[in-house]
């Protein structure tokens, strides 16, 4: 049996207090983003709680169906996108929010006020993977909002990732770890199940310079640009001047991120020839790229589309996919330079 954990009550810091902590480095702040920011954490326990008993599905219920109690059980995913709506809607801290789930923007119900930020979030990135027990992830983006007042518009939500004040993910795995940042810095906070709060774990977390993983579907290489496999080889070594780096991939995006973050390396989802009418790739600039690519540049990383960084791209659709490699700069740029000297 492990020894139980202890705390010394000094060095707990809660998400709440660090919210608050970096809240009072900015003079003119209002609060209101510090309290989105916690609501955000609200969400994570919340779908925790849920996740964790997602393989006793088959003795539950399953999608839409009545359970033993007469509730009706949803999809995690349905689960998770209506739980960031309703814990978010009536706050008043929001002009319109956006999520992978829905087609067009989510306005704020009219019996609500609105308030100067903007939510864009995946609900449950990677969902297909709860059936095999692997981890999924919620990643979320804040922005202000550029409309002067009412209702918020789609112009709200197509933002360049540059102008992001907050993102960051929720990763639901063996424990559960909030990752964000505000601009100053990358911080991860696990949850503590006992306690029910997120304790500070990773303070100013930094992308080791010396990479370690790749990380890419590589069943689909075939479908791949000349540039794209070339890297690969490179990364692999085969050019015989480089050592070749390990490859790990779970197929999903949270987790895969996660890794590269604190291991070191490159996640990389490129455009691939597989489906004539996306021909850009898998990934969502709005819900997937943009907020990784902002937490990872914190963290010392980069990311790009493989011909430019990804939060400098003014997006024109709410669901506009891109192709995204993000990481150690080195590797990332290494990545651009073989897109430029073989595709184009
Ligand atoms: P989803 O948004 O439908 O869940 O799909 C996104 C997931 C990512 O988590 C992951 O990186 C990718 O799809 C894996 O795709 P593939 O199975 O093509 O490798
Ligand atoms: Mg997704």
């Amino acid at each position: 049996m492990s020894a139980p954990v202890t705390y010394s009550s000094d060095s707990i810091v809660t998400i709440e207090r660090h919210i608050l902590e970096e809240q009072k480095t900015y003079p003119e702040a209002t609060g209101v983003l510090t309290s989105l920011l916690y609501d955000i954490a609200l969400v994570g326990k919340y779908i925790a709680s849920r996740i964790s008993r997602a393989g006793l599905v088959d003795i539950l219920g399953a999608t839409a169906a009545i359970n033993v109690q007469g509730e009706v059980v949803m999809r995690l995913d349905e689960l998770a996108d209506e739980t960031i709506i309703r814990l978010n809607q009536h706050t008043g801290r929001l002009a319109v929010m956006a999520s992978e789930e829905h087609p067009d923007i989510i306005p704020i119900p009219e019996q609500y006020p609105t308030g100067k930020y903007v939510l864009l979030f995946d609900p449950l990135d990677g969902s297909s993977n709860i059936d095999v027990n692997a981890p999924v992830g919620t990643i979320f983006s804040i922005y202000r909002r550029i409309s002067e007042e009412g209702p918020g518009t789609l112009s709200d939500c197509l933002q360049p990732g540059k102008n992001m004040v907050a993102g960051g993910y929720i990763l639901f795995g063996t424990s559960t770890m909030l990752v964000y940042t505000s601009g100053n810095g990358t911080h991860g906070f696990t949850l503590d199940p006992t306690l029910g709060e997120f304790l500070l774990s990773h303070p100013n977390i930094q992308i080791p310079s010396k990479p370690k993983y790749y990380s890419v579907n590589q069943g689909y290489d075939i479908y791949w640009s000349e540039g794209v496999r070339k890297f690969t080889e490179y990364l692999q070594g085969k050019d015989g001047q480089s050592k070749p780096l390990s490859s790990r991939y779970i197929g999903s995006l949270v987790g895969d991120f996660h890794r590269t973050l604190l291991a070191g390396g490159i996640f990389y989802y490129p455009a691939d020839k597989k489906d004539p009418k996306r021909p850009t790739g898998k990934l969502r600039l709005l819900y997937e790229a943009a907020p990784l690519a902002f937490v990872m540049a914190q963290a010392g990383g980069y990311a790009s589309d493989g011909t430019q960084d990804i939060l400098e791209i003014v997006p024109h659709d709410l669901h506009q996919r891109v192709p995204l490699f993000i990481g150690n700069r080195e590797l990332v740029e290494k990545a651009e330079e073989f897109i430029r000297t073989y595709d184009t």
